[in-house]
């Protein structure tokens, strides 16, 4: 099959090529980012990619839904299991339209909802400005002190005045664990539904070493599928049993068309992955991972937003530990095969595209079966890259010991090449 598309096709599959090998020679500690099963790849590339399936299973709009429907049951089923969900729909594109899907089911444009402010770890779905979900709903914003600490008093006196008809929390850029408890008080005091997006942490809560919120009582949890996770591009949304209807007309038709029934199937064999206890494994050793090299970055002289992690990721303000904004640290990093992402940090000062730090995580140098001698050398390989940014001679020999530890850990795939 690859020797047909390298006929046909040279451009778009030296492209192809080239990203194999840059993800292989490369260290992922961009913390959303991850390595997929070749399972899942083998899933994602089939003939279900041919199919329509509008509507839900039993129900379509279309025939020819023998197959599509084992799939989605499955899906849903194991999703059902994993999460401890009433409610599962597997069907929205992504994370943006997972978290809309929630958004106009359960609620009426103009409704409030409050929501963890965007510098302190929102995410954009969660009200940004640029969000077209801003123009519908009225996002109010609460904030973690300087530990990641959030006072829940404070939370209580905003959601009394703002009345929001959601509480909203979940990150794409905060290290600390989060008190469930505590916002579903806050809920219930004013009478609002309660939400968590937990995509970032999906797979620790599926591996089971960070706390679930519909344990805590929570209606709705969101969370992507290709994070730590390990899956395919996708959104579940799971949810009580009462919310499910509402959801589901809001996912189809209310948003979107026709599902991707390659994902789905593909969701499905990731949820399977993530029930072993393999993964369990997994999921713990990607937050030891992350103590350890923000353990050593603290200690090499780095500065990390509240000062550490209790999950995979951590936020570090480049400008306060090297004097250098977080494009130029992104870029710095990137410069010697370490790819990080350019971060805002709390209230930051500097826009979007410049930042004041960078973020970085490690569900991806997991999978690559790395451990805490690895993230010791990771940080220190880090801390050099950015000290000495500039000098040419350092930056090559920073690069080759990366390279040399991505090739004695590679990532899965079966189509990937060695890195040159
Ligand atoms: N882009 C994702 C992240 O990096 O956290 C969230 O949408």
């Amino acid at each position: 099959m690859r020797d047909r598309l390298q006929k046909y096709d040279p451009e778009i599959f030296d492209a192809i090529l080239g990203e194999e090998s840059r993800q292989q020679a490369e260290l992922e500690l961009i913390p959303s980012e991850n390595y997929t099963y070749p399972e899942v790849l083998t899933a994602l590339g089939t003939v279900f990619t041919n199919k329509y399936s509008e509507g839900y299973p039993g129900n379509r709009y279309y025939g020819g839904q023998a197959y599509t429907d084992t799939i989605e049951r499955l899906a849903t089923a194991r999703a059902r299991e994993l999460f401890r969900a009433e409610h599962v729909n597997v069907q929205a594109l992504s994370g943006a339209a997972m978290n809309q899907a929630v958004y106009y089911g359960l609620l009426e444009p103009g409704d409030s909802i409050l929501a963890m402010d965007l510098t302190h770890g929102g995410h954009l779905t969660h009200g940004s400005p640029v969000s077209h979900m801003s123009r519908v709903f009225t996002f109010h914003r609460y904030k973690a002190d300087a530990s990641g600490h959030i006072d829940f008093d404070e939370v209580q006196r905003v959601a009394e005045k703002v009345r929001p008809k959601l509480v909203l929390c979940g990150h794409s850029s905060f290290p600390r664990d989060l008190d469930y408890a505590g916002f579903k008080r806050v809920a219930d005091a004013v009478g609002a539904l309660t939400m968590a997006d937990v995509s970032h942490i999906g797979g620790l809560i599926a591996g089971g070493v960070q706390p679930n919120p519909l344990d805590h009582g929570f209606d709705v949890v969101t969370t992507t599928t290709h994070k730590s996770l390990r899956g395919p591009r996708g959104g579940l949304v799971l949810s009580k049993a009462e919310f499910g209807r509402r959801i589901d007309k809001s996912v189809f038709p209310g948003l979107q068309g026709g599902p991707h029934m390659h994902t789905i199937a593909a969701i499905a064999v990731a949820l399977k992955k993530a029930a072993e206890p393999e993964f369990r494994e997994y999921a713990a050793r990607s937050v030891s991972n992350a103590k350890t090299l923000a353990g050593r970055l603290i200690e090499r002289g780095a500065d990390l937003v509240t000062g550490g992690t209790d999950n995979h990721l951590m936020v570090m303000n480049t400008v306060d530990s090297f004097r250098l904004e977080g494009r130029d640290a992104q870029q710095a990093l990137e410069d010697v095969g370490l790819a990080t992402n350019k971060q805002l940090v709390p209230d930051d000062t500097l826009s979007a595209q410049r930042t004041s730090g960078v973020r970085l995580g490690t569900p991806a140098a997991t999978t690559r079966g790395m451990g805490d001698t690895e993230m010791i050398a990771v940080a220190d390989l880090f801390v050099r890259a950015l000290r000495n940014r500039g000098d040419a001679a350092e930056a090559k020999a920073v690069r080759s010991e990366v390279r040399e530890l991505c090739a004695r850990f590679p990532a899965p795939g079966p189509l990937l090449p060695a890195p040159a």
